[in-house]
């Protein structure tokens, strides 16, 4: 009996040592310590004992049924640790990780070169012209001296609103100066950044819509050499004090006289390079000295007053500024191309 008794204990500690949830515990509880249970039965079978045997093997029982719920209590403890610290791992704050990087949003390229260059005439004292998209003939052409035949006028070249001859998509900004020597007195300093419209076929330089930036300034005694002065200190805002400009003759028919200006290649400082195809310049804008027709036109006495304007694509700014070699690559709103500048 004695040794049935240590037998029991034996199994239920291997048991209880097997034992990994919960459930199969009390499946042990059950079998061992249950009412139908091998120790229950001994229990129960006391009385068929010898008076001797008795208390002797009712203690040893009842020791080895304690000792098992003890054991059971214990195990179970372990279990219940052991599922928490399991637990506790998985619900782990790491505090070191570092956390989820949200991606900024940062100003397309060519709100970038419009900015730099707005700020560049701001320092100068220049004031910001707007003006409709949507414009009159009159505005984008006659006033600016551009005759009926002139090429620029071809159906070719504008878009015209309903083909009716009097509404159109400004092809330039300069209407937006019409609009501000109309509407001021000189002295005038304004620039009108804004879109263009020509009705142009897509390719890696062209496209029917692009930015223009437009100056004017109008007062008495404008000279050339205030022209040349003002626009070689934008270059050097723009591309770096080191930075030299140079004159071209040219064409306007709303400037006389005309001119295109360079700047020495920032890339390479002039010696030539890929940036300025190996010429050590850069195109940059053109210029002149606004036509007196043009001044009478817009209400200001050329005879008082005199003035320069210029006018420059910032679409080609942005692309020589930041190598691009596709002008399309700035209307596509691509986030992967967007994300390098
Ligand atoms: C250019 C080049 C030269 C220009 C002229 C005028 C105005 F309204 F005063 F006559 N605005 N902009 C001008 C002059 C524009 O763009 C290449």
């Amino acid at each position: 009996m004695k040794d049935r008794l240590s037998q029991i204990r034996d199994l239920a500690v291997k048991r209880l040592s097997e034992a990994n949830d919960l459930k199969v515990l009390d499946e042990i509880r059950v079998e061992v310590l249950g009412k139908k249970g091998e120790l229950t039965q001994i229990l129960k079978g006391m009385g068929g004992l010898s008076k001797e045997e008795r208390p002797i093997i009712g203690q040893l029982a009842n020791e080895v049924r304690s000792e098992i719920e003890a054991m059971l209590e214990k195990t179970k403890k372990d279990l219940a640790r052991k599922a928490q610290e399991i637990r506790l791992k998985a619900e782990t704050i790491d505090v070191t990780m570092p956390g989820k990087v949200r991606e900024l949003g940062h100003k397309h390229p060519m709100t970038q070169v419009i900015d730099e260059i707005k700020n560049i005439f701001i320092g100068m004292g220049y004031e910001i012209a707007e003006g409709p998209e949507v414009e009159k003939a009159y505005y984008n052409f006659e006033a600016l001296n551009i005759p009926k035949e002139h090429p620029a006028r071809d159906e070719q070249d504008t878009f015209y609103i309903n083909g009716v001859g009097d509404f159109l998509l400004r092809t330039q900004t300069s209407p937006v100066q019409v609009r501000v020597m109309e509407n001021k007195k000189p002295p005038i300093r304004v620039i009108a950044p804004g879109r263009v419209y020509r009705s142009d076929e897509v390719d890696a330089t062209h496209s029917p819509i692009f930015h223009q930036l437009e100056g004017l300034v109008i007062d008495k005694g404008i000279t050339m050499g205030d022209l040349k002065g003002a626009l070689a200190e934008f270059a050097k805002g723009l591309f770096g004090e080191d930075t030299k400009v140079r004159f071209r003759p040219h064409h306007f028919p709303f400037t006389e006289p005309s001119a295109e200006m360079d700047a020495s290649c920032f890339a390479c400082g002039g010696k030539g390079c890929r940036v300025c195809k190996d010429s050590g310049w850069i195109e940059v804008l053109g210029c002149g000295m606004v036509h007196p027709k043009v001044l009478e036109m817009c209400g200001i006495d050329p005879k008082v007053y005199s003035g320069f304007a210029f006018g420059m694509g910032l679409e080609r700014v942005a692309m020589q500024k930041y190598a691009i070699s596709d002008l399309r690559l700035l209307f596509e709103n691509d986030s992967k191309f967007l994300k390098q500048f």
